[in-house]
């Protein structure tokens, strides 16, 4: 169901219509960060654009009363302190974007977070309530895993899924480590950041489900599983025309049937396995060479472990039978992976008596990419919404999510706030300040 900003923020909502405004005016702003002229953005972990909006952030925050910290990794938190010494519901996403990609993807969840605690702020302070957590609006660091590897760094480190100093000493193509990027532009910080007592994440969709069943909020129960693979082909370099054809090993011509070989992994297990390759780079790389090296990222997603684990093993084979046949030697490193971790059932049916008492249309999906709350989810109890992606379209710059979706999102994330910061889903803390 589709309703219109305007009775989004008329009806005996937490967001008004001045809320409203406010909130897209600033979308507005951030989508300026690195925009491309097509309607995307290209604002990479820690490059000038991801710099500028951190920098427009951290204002925005301060603006609001919020105090800004950044962790070790460069995770950016904008803390609402209520509760002295209470723990806190981190509640955000990540600003950092794929090149030339979309400008939801990520920064819609870090504003609609701001802007619920905005709201928040404003209520509690109303009222005189002092909840049981306090907040932390956060901007994760490197999400997408564009420029730094492995994606969701900076929620990996914060969770204990990845050891800091990996992650500091990562290495973008022209070798500038994490640790240089995030030390120039001022954002390596101290300490683990606030402890976390729940989480909670809104999104795009990056599919279709929502679009085509007419739903405006998306109830992640589940991630698909993932693994992913760092290959180097390694072949002989020699001349491309005098060099006679059976004396070649051509590591290109490897590596391009191991990206057949991935996508007839997907035809063989269709709708629950997709597999890609998105990144590769040749060595020369030149006219007159038959290339001696290809590295190439290979990633499977799947909505059953057994089938993924199926495919992994036929992928193996596939590579033993490119070795023989192109005389390649093939050398694969599973680099990431997650297995399909649901998220506590009990978020799940929070979000959706929210979404149900504010007049909304809502269903439960499992969410193909990876995000933050992946991680966060195994540390403490995580709410992950979508909100619908027109087409499906993700990574690439006619990403689009409707006004009216956005706004009705912010909504319901902000009254899911409320409540986690009230105890939702915490043990009730008892009179003396303990934990019944
Ligand atoms: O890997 C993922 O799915 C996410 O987009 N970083
Ligand atoms: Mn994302
Ligand atoms: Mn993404």
């Amino acid at each position: 169901m589709q309703k219109s900003t305007e009775a989004v923020a008329t009806r005996g909502s937490t967001i008004s219509l001045e809320n409203a405004a406010d909130f897209l005016r600033d979308f507005e702003t951030m989508s300026g960060f690195g925009a491309t002229g097509n309607g995307g953005v290209d604002r990479q972990a820690a490059s000038d654009a991801d710099v500028a909006q951190r920098r427009w952030l951290a204002d925005r925050l301060e603006a609001h009363g919020l105090r800004v910290e950044y962790d070790r990794i460069g995770n950016q938190f904008g803390l609402l302190e209520l509760a002295p010494g209470a723990p806190y519901l981190v509640v955000g996403s990540h600003m950092d974007s794929q090149p030339t990609a979309g400008k939801y993807d990520g920064a819609y969840g870090v504003l609609a977070a701001a802007h619920a605690a905005f709201r928040l702020a404003e209520q509690w302070a109303a009222e005189g309530t002092v909840p049981q957590h306090n907040l932390a609006v956060v901007n994760w660091f490197n999400e997408e895993g564009s420029r730094f590897t492995p994606s969701m760094m900076g929620s990996a480190v914060y969770t204990g899924l990845l050891p800091l100093e990996a992650a500091l000493a990562t290495q973008d193509r022209t070798g500038v480590s994490v640790a240089e990027a995030l030390g120039a532009a001022g954002f390596l910080g101290q300490g683990d950041g606030p402890v976390a007592a729940c989480c909670a994440e809104i999104h795009i969709e990056q599919g279709r489900l929502l679009e085509n069943a007419g739903t405006t909020i998306g109830l992640v129960s589940a991630t698909w599983a993932a693994s992913k693979y760092r290959v180097v082909v390694h072949g002989d370099q020699a001349h491309s025309g005098a060099t006679v054809m059976a004396d070649r090993r051509d590591a290109l011509y490897g590596a391009s049937l191991l990206v057949v070989a991935a996508r007839e992994l997907a035809d063989r297990f269709p709708g629950i396995l997709h597999t890609a390759v998105g990144q590769l780079d040749v060595y020369p790389n030149s006219p007159v060479v038959v290339a001696s090296r290809v590295e190439l990222l290979l990633d499977l997603r799947c909505a059953d472990e057994a089938v993924l684990a199926e495919a992994n093993t036929l992928l193996r084979e596939r590579i033993a039978e490119i070795e023989r046949t192109s005389g390649v030697t093939i050398v694969s490193e599973l680099s990431h992976e997650w297995g399909i971790d649901l998220y506590q059932p009990e978020g799940v049916e929070l979000a959706r008596g929210v979404a149900e008492r504010l007049g909304y249309a809502s269903g439960e999906i499992l969410t193909v990419a990876g995000h933050d709350s992946t991680n966060m989810k195994g540390l403490v109890p995580t709410v992950m919404l979508f909100v619908p992606s027109v087409d499906g379209v993700s990574h690439n710059e006619r990403e689009y999510t409707r006004d009216d979706d956005l706004v009705a999102g912010l909504e319901v994330l902000t009254e899911i706030v409320r409540r986690l910061a009230e105890g939702a889903l915490s043990p009730a803390r008892s009179t003396e300040g303990g934990v019944e």
